[in-house]
């Protein structure tokens, strides 16, 4: 068990995106095993791997990490995505876990029956606009600076990024009231693609790369849906085999 982080997980992005987000923001390649069958699943469990009989599971650095949050600060604290200080730390982890409540009805919206969807989705749109975004506008207002903790990327801005991404997929129109969110937006998807900080390098203009939720590879005729992390994942890693066309194009 050396060299890249493994994640085991189902082929969804669930709880394993914001992990690969944060990979892909500090510029770690990864591998991923997508379980498909109940008995993959089982066994791991009967193998000891999951300490909880819980996926997310991310093999990194000689040890089997479940728990996606604790995957998440031995990664920021990793790469230095995690503040200066514990003060820093302190604002970081709140933001991110304001974040994640976000991201918690996101990703079980997909589960709501039929009848419940139109009240979740605008349970969404209601706390995203008056609970969540608000705190992140108010906060890149006040201190007039890129990003939202200690004047440089973390791991919050990395979490934001993906939970607005998420947000706007279901509802286009939900920035407009966010003049900040919107230029953080697009400065970060910038800094997450700078070839100055080779962090990740991408071969097109990024904003339509990591907005464009399919792709198809022009190898082999697939196409599908991709996450954004995955898209930049793809891009940098496969030398652009994977070419990102707009959604626009390849769905209607
Ligand atoms: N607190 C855990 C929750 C993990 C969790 O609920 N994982 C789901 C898949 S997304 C799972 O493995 N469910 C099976 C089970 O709980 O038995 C985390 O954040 O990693």
């Amino acid at each position: 068990m050396s060299g890249k982080p493994k994640l085991i997980y189902f082929n969804g992005r669930g709880r394993m995106e914001p992990v690969r987000w944060l990979l892909v923001a500090a510029g770690v390649e990864f591998e991923e095993v997508f379980l498909d069958t109940r008995e993959q699943y089982v066994k791991l469990i009967k193998d000891g791997s999951l300490m909880f009989q819980q996926l997310p599971l991310v093999e990194i650095d000689g040890m089997k990490m479940v728990q996606t949050r604790a995957i998440l600060s031995y990664i920021a604290g990793k790469y230095n995505l995690y503040g200066k200080d514990l003060k820093e730390r302190a604002f970081i982890d709140m933001y991110v876990e304001g974040i994640t409540d976000l991201m918690h009805m996101i990703m079980m919206f997909p589960f709501s029956p039929p009848e419940a969807k139109e009240k979740n989705l605008a349970l969404i749109m209601e706390r995203a606009t008056h609970r969540y975004f608000p705190v992140f506008e108010k906060t890149l207002k006040q201190h007039g600076q890129d990003f939202l903790v200690g004047n440089r990327v973390s791991w919050a801005d990395v979490q934001l990024i993906e939970a607005i991404l998420a947000v706007e997929e279901k509802i286009p129109a939900v920035l407009l009231g966010f003049a900040q969110l919107q230029v953080i937006l697009s400065l970060n998807i910038q800094e997450l693609c700078s070839t100055k900080t080779s962090r990740i390098s991408c071969e097109r203009n990024c904003e339509e790369i990591i907005m464009s939720p399919c792709y198809t590879n022009q190898d082999c005729g697939v196409s599908g849906e991709l996450s954004s992390s995955r898209c930049l994942f793809n891009m940098k890693h496969n030398g652009g085999r994977i070419r990102l066309v707009s959604c626009k194009t390849l769905c209607s």
